[in-house]
């Protein structure tokens, strides 16, 4: 009966708060409230994590009216939806971002500070959530809160990992992996829905069955797992909007061997059960109506294209042609890699025991696909090889890459050059033949987490010259910065930000490894995940050879030196060798010139373990200079050059991924560009043993062969990679001119009137890198959806 209903509720409302309030008083009553009730503390005695949990408790209060709203309101105007599949989600920590999107930081510092607490030390106490590996994960984050903020009606989804990816401990200059069990003091930010859950099936059988007189497919699976979703929500900026990041966690099915406990295998049966929560697997969006946009980052959740075709088929009853014609206009698909070994394959045999209705869909599409092609191109067999879905050979593979180009409307890639790389090699025969599908979107990152969050005295710095805070949505505005590049006023302040942030890293540097490092010198920045194609080796052997050089001087030559901090921070894959490697001759090489007292401040070397979010959120802001130093051609596109641009720290970089494209916004005067260009790599590879490498280089090699560090056996592997026919990613071809540019730099730096301008210049032409810019791009020009604004 609606009208008692509609009465009860009325009464409910009358009962409730309907928003809470958020004044001094009452954010205090409610973080008491919280010690008392949900941490389970008493409000007399509690101490900073505790305070932390509250805090973070009555903020989760504030974010649920919210996220409920926005959750009712596009459900009442339902707009087209796009669902952001992903399975990689590098969050960090959401304290600080969620409160200042909300816009309620400052109330709750004073609220805090009431209760004899410090907002920044809370904040502190709060661990990283590490769902993904590096810069694609992060970008997912990036683009999560742009679409809030933007009022884009999306969902994220992804998978809910109980382990983070490991944390890095240095032992004697080794990393070692250790695991994040990043739940395990809880997690206020995620709700668990415990009654949302679906069946995800593996193993068993298919056959062919008769439905209302029609013929079809039966999925007998082997076995039953659970998807349990767990809803994290987003906040916007400026908006009330408030999206969905749903998490699935994998548990096991009710239905779950159940057969092993009624035969009385008890502890087999739960060992089995256990079993099924390190599983996590394909999931399909609650919302069954296609006025949607699927959208594929990378192929790691491309399987959803088989899985959502079987849905319509198998369960929904759509003839293929339907249910084919759906798939066509719902999935559009980036990819992020530049390189043929990247794109992700999955053996037949593994994927048919496991899922093998998916596989016999996946050659359904294949097949159909195939037969067109021939329609359109002949019987070129060798093509139609390489195009096909499924890759003939010893071991027979489904490339994931060609079924996403196939079922994808719109294929991105993440910067100019990848994109143009993607049409010309790797995915040249599609290419030619459907060139409408192809796009691109330079990857963006957001300045609310990256500026706002991680620099407050540049934020409020920037809006104090802008005039306005509107940047923070609006981030085209920061342009206006240009105006006062050479205002001596600007300077001042600008410098002393910069200053606040040195501080802020060299005490980090300290507490951490007992170094004191001088914040007069360079602090120059390479933080990144330890890569051979991001080439840390070249900034290695670059410290080596300025270490060497420095050496050899006299005392007066020793005078002109600009002083330098180099920080080299990153994770190597566990079982990527040469990665290691790098890492301890980083480590060998630091300990050699930060413990030689002759060298003094001119030059030290810090190696910065198990970098994260927030401890990029610490770093990068006080960087002068950051390093991005990939071979030309293989970085797909590099996001943590926008953070370091957007923070005023100043470039030196390769003519690679999106660095192209931020020469052309700050110019080439304001950034220390080297190297060979995309276009000549593949020429100077094949030059091979002709090629002549610079004595320079040869000589920091013969160093470090020669045993000047020590563990010369140990670095024999590294040193062959880079010398001779070996130099895959070309060392020694780039070195000099990497010397030219590192000397380039050291000459802006003494020159500090020089160097304040194109820091100012640089942040002021970083407002292209923003994720707003390339969410709204994407739903334009890729997704078709319009934003959908909840009222406030
Ligand atoms: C990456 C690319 O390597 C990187 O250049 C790009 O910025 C990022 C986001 O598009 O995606 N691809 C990838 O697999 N990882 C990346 O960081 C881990």
């Amino acid at each position: 009966d609606f009208g008692e209903r509609k009465g009860q509720a009325e009464r409910m409302l009358g009962l409730m708060d309907v928003f809470l309030k958020n004044d001094p008083i009452s954010l205090q009553k409610d973080i008491l409230h919280h010690v008392e009730y949900t941490v389970a503390r008493s409000r007399f005695s509690f101490d900073d994590f505790e305070a932390y949990q509250a805090l973070a408790h009555s903020v989760r209060d504030r974010l649920i009216e919210r996220w409920h709203d926005t959750l009712i309101h596009f459900k009442k105007e339902d707009p087209k939806r796009v669902y952001f599949l992903s399975l990689e989600f590098l969050m960090g920590r959401s304290l600080s971002n969620i409160v200042i999107n909300l816009g309620i930081r400052d109330q709750f510092a004073d609220a805090l500070s009431q209760l004899g607490f410090d907002f920044e030390v809370l904040a502190e106490q709060e661990g990283d959530a590490c769902l993904g590996n590096g810069g694609l994960a992060r970008l997912s984050a990036c683009q999560m809160d742009s679409l809030a903020t933007l009022d884009y009606p999306a969902v994220g989804y992804g998978l809910r990992y109980q382990y983070g990816l490991f944390r890095q401990v240095i032992v004697d200059g080794f990393q070692h992996e250790q695991p994040d069990y990043w739940l395990n003091f809880g997690n206020p930010w995620e709700i668990e829905r415990v009654h949302i859950t679906y069946p995800v099936k593996f193993y068993g059988t298919v056959t062919d069955e008769f439905l209302n007189g029609e013929k079809c497919k039966v999925w007998v699976p082997g076995e039953m797992v659970e998807a349990v979703a767990y809803d994290n929500p987003i906040p916007g900026y400026g908006t009330r909007n408030t999206i969905n990041l749903r998490l699935w966690a994998a548990k096991p099915s009710d239905q779950h061997d159940m057969e092993s406990f009624n035969t009385g295998d008890y502890v087999d049966a739960v060992v089995n059960r256990q079993r099924a929560e390190s599983i996590s697997s394909i999931l399909y969006p609650d919302d069954r109506s296609y006025q949607v946009a699927l959208q594929l980052n990378d192929t790691h959740p491309s399987l959803a294209i088989a899985e959502v075709m079987r849905v319509l088929l198998d369960e929904e009853h759509l003839s293929w042609h339907r249910a084919w014609d759906i798939i066509c206009k719902i999935f559009s698909f980036t990819t992020h890699t530049v390189s043929p070994e990247g794109l992700e394959k999955i053996p037949v045999d593994l994927l048919g025991n496991l899922l093998p209705r998916h596989l016999q869909i996946i050659y359904d599409i294949n097949f159909n696909f195939v037969e067109e092609l021939k329609k359109m191109i002949g019987l070129d067999y060798d093509r139609l090889t390489r195009m096909s879905i499924v890759e003939e050979g010893a071991v027979k593979n489904i490339r994931m890459a060609n079924l996403s180009v196939i079922c994808s409307h719109t294929v991105n890639g993440v910067s100019r050059l990848h994109s143009e790389l993607l049409r010309t090699k790797l995915f040249k025969d599609f290419y030619d033949l459907w060139p409408h599908k192809f796009q691109y979107k330079t990857n963006g990152v957001t300045q609310r987490r990256w500026i706002v969050v991680s620099n407050p005295s540049l934020c409020a710095l920037i809006s104090k010259w802008l005039g306005t805070e509107a940047w923070i949505r609006d981030i085209d505005l920061l342009i206006g910065l240009r105006d006062y590049a050479t205002n001596a006023e600007l300077h001042q302040e600008w410098k002393m930000v910069k200053k606040v942030n040195k501080i802020r890293l060299a005490e980090y540097i300290e507490a951490m490894s007992g170094l004191k490092v001088s914040l007069d010198a360079m602090f120059d920045v390479q933080t990144k995940r330890i890569h051979e194609y991001k080439r840390q080796l070249l900034n290695i052997l670059g410290i080596i050879h300025r270490y060497d050089c420095i050496k050899n001087m006299d005392k007066n030559d020793r005078k002109k030196v600009v002083p330098r901090v180099c920080i080299i921070g990153g994770k190597a894959a566990p079982g990527y060798e040469i990665a290691k490697k790098i890492i301890k001759l980083c480590h060998v090489v630091a300990e050699r010139i930060n413990n030689d007292n002759d060298i003094g401040d001119l030059l030290k070397l810090v190696f910065i373990p198990d970098y994260n979010v927030s401890v990029a959120e610490m770093v990068i802001p006080g960087a002068d200079l950051s390093q991005h130093l990939s071979t030309a051609g293989h970085e797909a596109s590099g996001t943590g050059s926008m953070k370091f641009l957007m923070n005023g720290c100043l470039l030196l970089a390769t003519a690679d991924g999106s660095t192209i494209e931020m020469v052309e916004e700050i110019g080439q005067d304001n950034m220390f560009l080297f190297g060979a260009k995309a276009h000549e790599v593949v020429a100077l590879r094949k030059k091979g043993p002709t090629l002549k490498v610079p004595l320079q280089f040869s000589r920091v090699v013969r160093m470090i062969r020669d045993g000047h560090f020590g563990f010369e056996d140990y670095f024999k592997s590294l040193c062959d990679k880079i010398e001779g026919t070996s130099d895959y990613f070309l060392l020694g071809a780039d070195f000099m001119s990497y010397l030219e540019a590192q000397a380039a730099a050291d000459k802006a730096f003494v020159d500090e009137e020089r160097w304040t301008k194109m820091s100012i210049l640089s942040a002021a032409g970083s407002g292209r890198f923003s994720s707003d810019r390339t969410i709204q791009e994407y739903a334009e020009n890729t997704w078709d959806i319009q934003p959908c604004r909840c009222p406030f």
